[in-house]
């Protein structure tokens, strides 16, 4: 499931067909409707550069777009509509900081025992043939859609814990965060951005480097969303795994364990010994879910996959600022980038 913006921000994806899109445009209007009096409330973006293009609204200290998928309304939904079962676990991130990858590690994960991991002995496992995110729907979208499909419990979500529906944290759900450096982050989205945009301008760096700085960014300020997950995983340990991209590229045999640990599904002794665990990372490479979905509208969220990316397209003065902040906001709490 490629999941389509409908604003000039982001375009419809052409694997969507013409009833589907015509479909997901008639939900979306009701939940504009739904909740204009609300929306019409909240503060939005002065004018600059960017948001030219599009306008983001501001609500509960984080911003969003508004009338598409990921949105303003589509958060309200799922904070009236969404009931999380005890059993549920949510992947949780910021855009652009590994989830299509923790998906399919989730996924790989809790359906081992249905689908065998190696590439080589068996080709029909899903994520051989679909992307991640057919594979573990986010609530926002699901919402949206109103056609709810949470399959084994694995759920994604993009909201800030601080606006999480509340049933998420009254059931005790588990919750799997994963971030990666904002600098990163940044250049990714960009990327993202001018290849789904449906308008022929492309954005340019210094624009988005500008709003991304000031917390402007689809569910940011990116750093805020990362001190509120971190420091729900200090508070309910039990609760809330943090994982950082960057070790899931360093160390991901150890990351990937776990991750099985704490979603309730660890490796065996005997799983240990017999590799399954490098299969899972091998089935959910970059190299190989890039190969999958390399003819599929999901391609977008496979670009290259490594860290220190941003070192190639941002100035001295972008980085020194993207530092500065990054310092600033993770005072005091070790979390912390190499590059
Ligand atoms: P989303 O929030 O829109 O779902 P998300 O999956 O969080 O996007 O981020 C996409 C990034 O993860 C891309 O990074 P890049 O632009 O710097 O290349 C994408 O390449 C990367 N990515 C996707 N799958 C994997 C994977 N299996 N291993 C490593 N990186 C991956």
């Amino acid at each position: 499931m490629m999941y389509s913006f409908p604003t000039a921000f982001y375009s419809p994806v052409a694997t969507v067909t013409k009833d589907e899109e015509k479909a997901r445009k008639e939900k979306m209007s009701i939940l504009i409707e739904r909740y204009k009096d609300k929306v019409s409330t909240l503060s939005t973006t002065p004018d600059n550069q960017l948001c030219k293009y599009e306008d983001f609204w501001y609500f509960h200290g984080f911003w969003y777009h508004s009338k598409a998928d990921f949105t303003v309304e589509a958060v309200m939904a799922v904070q009236d509509d969404f009931q999380a079962l005890p059993t549920d676990i949510f992947l949780a991130s910021h855009p652009k900081t590994g989830t299509t990858w923790l998906k399919a590690l989730a996924f790989a994960i809790v359906n081992r025992s249905k689908f065998k991991t190696g590439i080589a002995s068996c080709q029909t496992h899903p994520l051989l043939t679909i992307s991640p995110h057919d594979c573990v729907p986010f609530i926002e979208t699901e919402s949206f859609l109103n056609n709810p499909s949470y399959a084994n419990g694995l759920l994604a979500t993009h909201i800030p814990y601080t606006s999480l529906p509340k049933s998420i944290i009254t059931s005790d759900c588990r919750i799997v965060y994963i971030c990666r450096n904002p600098k990163d982050v940044l250049i990714s989205l960009w990327h993202f951005l001018n290849k789904v945009r449906d308008d022929s301008s492309p954005i340019k760096l210094v624009d988005l480097f500008e709003i991304f700085s000031k917390g402007i960014s689809p569910c940011g300020s990116i750093w805020d969303h990362v001190v509120g997950y971190y420091k729900a995983s200090l508070e309910r340990p039990d609760k809330v795994l943090f994982l950082k991209y960057e070790d899931l590229k360093k160390d991901p045999k150890n990351v990937v364990k776990k991750l099985a640990e704490f979603i309730g599904n660890p490796f065996t002794e005997e799983e240990e010994s017999d590799g399954s665990v490098e299969k899972i990372i091998e089935l959910c490479g970059f190299e190989t879910l890039h190969k999958v979905n390399k003819v599929s509208s999901d391609q977008v969220y496979f670009r290259k996959g490594v860290v220190g990316d941003s070192g190639s397209y941002l100035t001295t003065e972008m980085i020194e600022t993207m530092d500065k902040i990054t310092k600033e906001k993770f005072d005091g709490l070790s979390i912390s980038f190499e590059a």
